[in-house]
């Protein structure tokens, strides 16, 4: 978009020039995140006043067919089918990186050197060495200008920003305890197939690296204190699946090649906060009726907070200093003005969802590129999870091992 600016010249005629407030966006993938990432590109500008204005200048798939597809649902301006054709052209300011975490690594490091401001989806990487590989280029990229940010969009609820909100200003207290869960079950069918998201290879963990990293996230952006020692179990409960392809059909296969489940299916741990208090973790793809449940309860000193994303406009806040006459958890509906985000969207009550925290993330984006910050959470937020998945999966290769997470 070019916004006309009037230039005062030495003979006193006024010359117009335009500052081009455009941010073109080249987004790599687009199966389930590439569709909230669009949605969210697309839907920002329209919501909230943006000093930058999103352009969806081009999406990069391998299957060209199936990224034109996305491209005319959700208006891309151009295809790509290889992400380096991105970092090469001049129309491009952001990569967007809505693929499985395999490629994280090389994509960003290649993107932030190429001078391209970064959006990674969560998990950061797949191993603690690509998070650090990553977080060097990042800080290094951030000396001249160039913005990351890794995709943990459920902070971005208002319900959570509300209670990290309350949690700083002292509403509960020290924090004593905390729970999350991140409920799941769809893959509790036996046969459903050997999606990439099993594969260690390509996955790099299962449902810990998948949801345990957003509940992580989560609980250190919440109480603003980190995991300081955790002791892990995982699980997991199906070993072999149905080869995609043999489901499929496309490979002619019998239809009952199986191959190996490389990663997890649960996982729990318990673990330290540093502000002393104690907190418990469980990500499970096999909570039989649990869809996205995402579910988090923080006790403090003065009082205690809960909220469920299947309920997600809520948050539960109970205050220790109230009479005990009327105690009790307030339901409070996070659809006011005042609250975080709200404002861009409906009048009190008329609810929002999923989505919306994409959208959120966008224009928290936006606004930190235009306005020379370091977005968070940060890459280095993003390798402080990777160390957690990591020592999970240390202790619980382990039995359990108590394992201490480095400041
Ligand atoms: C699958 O578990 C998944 O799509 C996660 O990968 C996302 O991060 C989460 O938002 C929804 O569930």
């Amino acid at each position: 978009m070019r916004t006309p600016t009037r230039t005062p010249s030495v003979l006193g005629m006024t010359m117009t020039t335009t500052v081009d407030r455009s941010l073109r966006i080249g987004m790599v993938g687009y199966a389930f995140m590439g569709a909230a990432h669009s949605q969210a590109w697309r839907n920002a500008p329209s919501f909230f006043d943006l000093p930058l204005t999103p352009k969806m200048a081009a999406i990069c798939g391998r299957n060209a067919e199936a990224a034109s597809a996305v491209a005319g649902r959700f208006g891309w301006e151009s295809v790509e089918t290889d992400w380096h054709a991105l970092l090469r052209r001049s129309d491009v300011d952001l990569i967007d990186i809505c693929t499985p975490g395999d490629t994280h690594a090389e994509i960003a490091i290649a993107a932030l050197e190429a001078g391209k401001h970064v959006l990674c989806e969560k998990p950061l990487a797949n191993s603690v060495a690509e998070a650090e590989a990553m977080t060097g280029a990042a800080e290094k990229a951030a000396e001249s200008g160039v913005r990351s940010m890794v995709g943990f969009t459920y902070r971005r609820v208002p319900a959570i920003s509300l209670a990290q909100r309350l949690v700083a200003q002292g509403r509960i207290g020290t924090v004593r305890n905390v729970r999350a869960q991140y409920l799941q079950d769809w893959i509790v069918d036996p046969e459903a197939p050997l999606f990439w998201r099993l594969r260690r290879e390509v996955a790099g963990s299962g449902a810990l690296g998948d949801i345990g990293a957003h509940i992580i996230d989560l609980v250190q952006f919440i109480t603003g204190e980190n995991i300081t020692g955790l002791s892990a179990l995982t699980a997991t409960f199906i070993k072999e699946r149905p080869l995609p392809e043999s489901t499929s059909g496309l490979t002619g296969t019998s239809g009952t090649e199986m191959g190996e489940v490389t990663v997890d299916d649960a996982a729990v741990f318990i673990s330290k906060l540093s502000g002393g208090g104690l907190a418990t973790f469980e990500a499970t793809r096999f909570a039989t009726g649990r869809k996205n449940a995402i579910r988090i309860e923080i006790n403090g000193s003065e009082g205690s907070l809960a909220f469920d994303f299947e309920d997600m406009n809520l948050l539960h806040f109970y205050d220790n200093n109230d009479e005990p006459e009327t105690a009790g958890f307030r339901r409070i509906l996070v659809t006011e003005s005042v609250h975080p985000y709200v404002a861009g969207w409906w009048p009190p009550g008329h609810l929002i969802g999923y989505e919306h925290g994409f959208t959120h993330q966008v224009v928290d984006l936006v606004e930190d590129i235009a306005n020379n910050r370091n977005p968070r959470p940060s890459f280095a937020d993003g390798l402080r999870v990777q160390r957690i998945l990591d020592a999970v999966e240390t202790s619980a290769d382990n039995q359990s091992t108590w394992m201490e997470i480095p400041a």
